[in-house]
């Protein structure tokens, strides 16, 4: 049975009280619950993977680990709050217990806990502490409970289930409130269970008997949403890169759902103009390339055109966004990951510092429902006040006139949800010299949706809903003119030598330099490849035209081209060992490279970039490095070890007496893993 929440209720009521006595538009169905609007409001919370793997370096561990390893050395839960509340998140999700089964609370349930590591003498409890700290800073808790438990011997039996219900009583009742009970899709497989070591499969749909499990969140939080896949609240997004999709409806065929099936993303996961639950979006997505800390990620945080990505295509596609944080050995969200949070903090809170639409704005639709639904109600400032067109208008247009030229590149629209979600196309148009111009085409609204748009200037804007399952209902609509996002640009170099500068902002303007000087807008203008066949040192910077504001200075530091380089031997896909492109690898059987440079050059060093996938193989650990003018005889210039690449797998640079040469061999003496040597780049120091 549906139920309106009492907030829709409450705007019904007011708005049937106004003098033109208009009624509200009737909701379409499905509908949030209360639980499900407060969550909603949040949008921005932060998901942190703590526990045994950040011990082990593992991602998902077998269950067989040794709770004695669970050791953080200066665990902090109130600095996760601070980093975690001056990015404006509202909350955060922690990994209470993860698929290996060890328990950061002092569980009665099983031995495998907190309770048997060195933490605090085994007298710890990192459920409290960080509930507190949350409590404290005026955050949201919530908890992940891996369903799936690598470690419990009972696992895959009905003793279980109650061992799982038991754990999600204690975290229930002994930790305050909780916001949301986070459940992974990921179940079953091999694992340690009590010493087993067997694989146990169990049916997804039937295992869990998820209905009862779910009273027990009801009873003890009723205010708590439950994810996953299939909800009941608040769904999976499809994908591990934090983007919902163009098209997002919170509506899903929930019934046709169950967790963890193999066919969620393609078919289910973008939601359903005629799903029958209201279970909204919600996108997970790790700051690094793991969702445990592995120091080997220190310097893969996601750069800041990665994260505005994730925010915009997230929270601006109708999703809340939960951004995980993989703490350290040291119980700390890293530096690097803090970094890299707070410049995309400072650049969210510029982008939306001002809403264009003020006061000052005029404004007019092509149909409304009544003074109450005029389109004045989209821009008032207030989320339960919204423009709406009469029963049976699916369509309509609210423009906006400004008093001076405004210029823009980021439109938002919210749609009031308590009626639930309606729009399903819009399109925005400008007026230029006196003709309406099309800017943007959207589907989906929902509670939010957010267009990063090239700078339009104009005096006027029209909004129109061209398709709706209902009245659209408008709650607000905003304009804002983010300011150019000033990054370094970054470098790509071909093999021929070719090297081309791109920005993630199209309005910057790229400036280099070839002689050692800071780059201006008086400098070389860049706007087409050029060709670097010398070594070289570009200095290289975006300006923004408009403010005359400039990012930082890039500097590359670039050797001889490889235009002419072959590899001699090997199989056919070597020449991704020096094709520039740190993408690709080469891995080969014979643990060696072997290059033809073509010319004989004074060389007094090289370089080594391991392959950055996400799993590593193959990467060398101590090495040869030989140099011959002939490819006959062969002089060795280099041999060791490059000292951390396990925990730093970077660009590694090797200087060595300088030589003349032609050719180059590089081989292992030893991989990481014991994997054939892999190769992502390979290049040299040239004498200058
Ligand atoms: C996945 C899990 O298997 C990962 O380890 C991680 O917890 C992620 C959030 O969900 O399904």
């Amino acid at each position: 049975m549906y139920r309106i929440p009492l907030i829709a209720l409450l705007a019904l009521q007011l708005s049937s009280c106004n003098s033109d006595r208009q009624p509200a538009p009737e909701p379409v169905y499905p509908i949030p619950s209360e639980r499900q609007l407060a969550w909603q409001d949040l949008e921005y919370y932060g998901f942190v993977h703590f526990n045994m793997n950040t011990f082990t370096n593992m991602e998902w561990g077998t269950g067989a680990e040794d709770p004695s390893l669970f050791n953080p050395t200066e665990f902090d839960a109130g600095q996760w709050a601070r980093v975690v509340k001056d990015a404006g998140m509202k909350g955060i999700i922690i990994t209470a217990k993860h698929h290996d089964g060890f328990c950061l609370w002092p569980t009665t349930t099983t031995e495998h806990s907190i309770k048997a590591s060195p933490y605090k003498g085994g007298k710890g409890d990192i459920i409290q502490e960080i509930a507190e700290a949350c409590r404290a800073a005026g955050l949201k808790f919530g908890v992940y409970l891996s369903p799936w438990d690598r470690n419990n011997e009972h696992y895959g039996t009905a003793a279980y289930i109650d061992v799982f219900r038991e754990q999600l009583r204690e975290l229930l009742t002994n930790y305050g409130e909780v916001f949301e009970v986070w459940f992974d899709g990921a179940n079953g497989g091999t694992g340690y269970y009590g010493g087993a070591n067997e694989e146990r499969r169990v049916d997804k749909k039937s295992y869990y008997d998820w209905e009862n499990t779910f009273k027990i969140i009801r009873e003890l939080q009723p205010n708590a949403v439950i994810f996953g896949d299939a909800g009941p609240d608040v769904r999976w997004v499809g994908n591990e890169h934090g983007f919902a999709y163009e098209t997002t409806w919170s509506n899903l065929m929930r019934d046709s759902v169950y967790g963890g099936m193999p066919e969620y993303s393609e078919m289910y996961s973008p939601g359903q103009e005629n799903g029958t639950h209201w279970v909204p979006a919600e996108a997970d997505v790790s700051i690094r390339p793991g969702w445990y800390y592995h120091e080997y990620e220190d310097h893969k945080v996601k750069t800041l055109p990665q994260l505005l990505d994730i925010y915009y295509n997230s929270i601006g596609r109708n999703a809340s966004l939960l951004l995980n944080f993989p703490v350290d050995k040291r119980g700390l969200i890293h530096e690097n990951d803090v970094a890299q949070l707070q410049k995309l903090t400072a650049k969210i809170n510029e982008d939306f510092a001002n809403n264009l639409v003020g006061k000052q704005v005029l404004v007019s639709t092509s149909v409304d429902r009544g003074r109450s639904y005029s389109g004045s109600k989209a821009i008032d400032g207030k989320s339960d006040t919204f423009w709406s067109t009469p029963d049976g208008e699916v369509s309509g247009s609210l423009t906006l006139e400004f008093k001076e030229e405004i210029s823009f590149n980021r439109f938002m629209a919210q749609e009031y949800i308590p009626l639930g979600q309606r729009v399903k196309a819009f399109v925005l148009e400008a007026q230029v010299d006196g003709e309406w111009q099309e800017v943007a085409r959207g589907t989906t609204v929902g509670y939010k949706r957010i267009l990063r748009l090239p700078s339009v200037k104009t005096k006027a804007l029209r909004f129109t809903v061209l398709d709706a399952k209902a009245s659209p209902t408008i709650s607000n609509l905003a304009l804002f003119d983010a300011p150019k996002l000033l990054i370094e640009p970054v470098m790509q170099r071909e093999k021929s030598g070719l090297v081309s500068f791109s920005s993630p902002d199209d309005e910057v303007v790229i400036y280099y330099t070839l002689d050692g000087s800071q780059p201006t807008a008086e400098s070389l203008k860049y706007q087409e490849p050029i060709m670097v066949s010398e070594p070289s040192e570009l200095r290289v910077v975006s300006l923004d035209p408009q403010s005359g504001q400039s990012s930082e200075v890039a500097v590359f530091a670039l050797d001889i081209p490889k235009a002419n380089w072959k590899v001699v031997g090997g199989s056919e896909n070597a020449i991704q060992a020096i094709d520039e492109n740190d993408r690709t690898n080469y891995t080969a059987d014979s643990n060696r490279l072997m290059v033809d440079m073509g010319s004989t050059y004074p060389l007094s060093g090289f370089t080594y970039m391991p392959v950055q996938n996400r799993y590593m193989s193959g990467v060398i650990k101590t090495f040869v490095f030989e140099v011959s003018r002939d490819g006959v005889s062969w002089q060795q210039v280099a041999e060791g070890e490059f000292g951390n690449i396990a925990n730093s797998p970077i660009l590694q640079r090797v200087s060595f007496s300088p030589t003349d040469a032609r050719f180059f061999r590089f081989s292992a003496t030893e991989t990481l893993d014991g994997n054939p040597a892999s190769f992502a780049e390979v290049g040299v120091i040239t004498v200058k």
